[in-house]
């Protein structure tokens, strides 16, 4: 066949193999067949010194005018089966099926309680502050007005780490540390964190958390405590609860108070459906946290004058607000990783 005839095919040809063509891979075989460096477009050209050469000139216009229709009719067939496969596809989706919710995880309930009650504080003026785990002597007992092998130290039961060295065994330490860092008052810090004792039972664990609370001016007394406390129990559990005091025992405040306050399923009545409330056990009044005036030799500690200094301090277990706040008997579900238990606190 002459070389014009075989270019003027090209086009009718080209049409003959799309009008088949029904997937994008045989496409692009056709593609590489009539356009590609060995394609039939390419191997004519290659003809071109056959020709006269006064015909190549218009041989070459005419093989760029063919090459353009070529490149063209290969986009409307992509473009066409782009349609159909989007086509196909959306027929086999079925829009009135259930949509697949993304799997989404959620902070552990321990978590949302210490962010909520640290929130709260914050509001109030408090700063948060942070102190390690892992302490020293000195800032977990001695700063504190324990005595060396005082048996007040056996209240918190010790995990030794090696000679002068624990698990902190309270928050209280992070007081010791805020107290020496800023020099002198005023200080009002809230301190969440870790704790670890060697206990072990439905209401105690190994491992369990703490919010430590100190405030610390010239002229704070008992009365600002139970203004701040009585504050913060009503923001979290609601308006009408009440706070009472009871006389305790800390070696690092005097006098040292236990807080109770009016028990939230009873209303602080002791009975519940015509029988003893389970949450109080028929008192009224339920334990939350152990707190006090900072003790004097604790100032004179962390270098902070006690005649002119004041302040309060108080902690409380995290687990313990937690079990109030969505009733929960057990202490040890938190430490379970029962993602049908954590999942609840989304
Ligand atoms: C203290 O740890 C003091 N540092 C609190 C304090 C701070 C008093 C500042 C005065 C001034 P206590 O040992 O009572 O106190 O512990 C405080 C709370 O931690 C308890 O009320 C209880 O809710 C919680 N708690 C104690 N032991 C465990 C345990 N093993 N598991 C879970 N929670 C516990």
């Amino acid at each position: 066949m002459d070389l014009t005839a075989a270019l003027e095919n090209l086009v009718p040809a080209l049409e003959t193999g799309l009008a088949e063509v029904s997937s994008l891979a045989r496409l692009e075989d056709i593609q590489v067949a009539f356009l590609g460096r060995k394609g039939a477009l390419a191997r004519l050209m290659s003809r071109l010194p056959e020709l006269p050469a006064a015909e190549r000139p218009a041989f070459g216009r005419a093989a760029n005018a063919v090459k353009e229709r070529l490149a063209a009719l290969l986009e409307d067939a992509r473009l066409r089966l782009g349609r159909e496969q989007e086509a196909a596809d959306l027929a086999r989706f079925d829009p009135s099926l259930p949509g697949r919710l993304p799997w989404q995880g959620s902070l552990h309930p321990i978590t949302l309680v210490m962010e909520e009650i640290s929130d709260v504080f914050q509001a109030m003026g408090f700063e948060i502050a942070s102190g390690p785990e892992v302490e020293t002597d000195f800032h977990n007992f001695e700063a504190l007005n324990f005595p060396p092998d005082h048996p007040a130290r056996d209240m918190q039961d010790t995990l030794f780490v090696a000679e002068g060295v624990v698990l902190r065994t309270h928050t209280s330490p992070i007081q010791v540390r805020a107290m020496l860092e800023r020099k002198g008052p005023p200080v009002a810090i809230i301190a969440p964190g870790k704790v670890y004792r060697r206990d072990s039972d439905l209401t105690h664990t190994p491992m369990f958390h703490q919010i430590e609370g100190l405030l610390v001016d010239s002229r704070v007394t008992l009365a600002e405590l139970r203004g701040v406390l009585t504050m913060f129990v009503r923001q979290l559990f609601g308006r009408d609860i009440a706070v009472r005091f009871r006389p305790s025992f800390f070696p690092f405040t005097e006098p040292s108070v236990e807080a109770d306050i009016s028990c939230i399923l009873c209303a602080g009545t002791g009975r519940a459906q015509n029988s003893p409330c389970r949450v109080c056990k028929g008192t009224g009044w339920l334990e939350i946290l152990g707190a006090g005036m900072v003790h004097p030799n604790v100032f004179s500690a962390v270098g902070f004058n006690p005649e002119t200094c004041s302040g309060f301090a108080f902690g409380l277990g995290v687990e313990r607000v937690a079990m109030l706040k969505y009733g929960i008997g057990d202490l040890r579900m938190f430490f379970e990783n029962d993602l049908r238990f954590l999942a609840q606190f989304s």
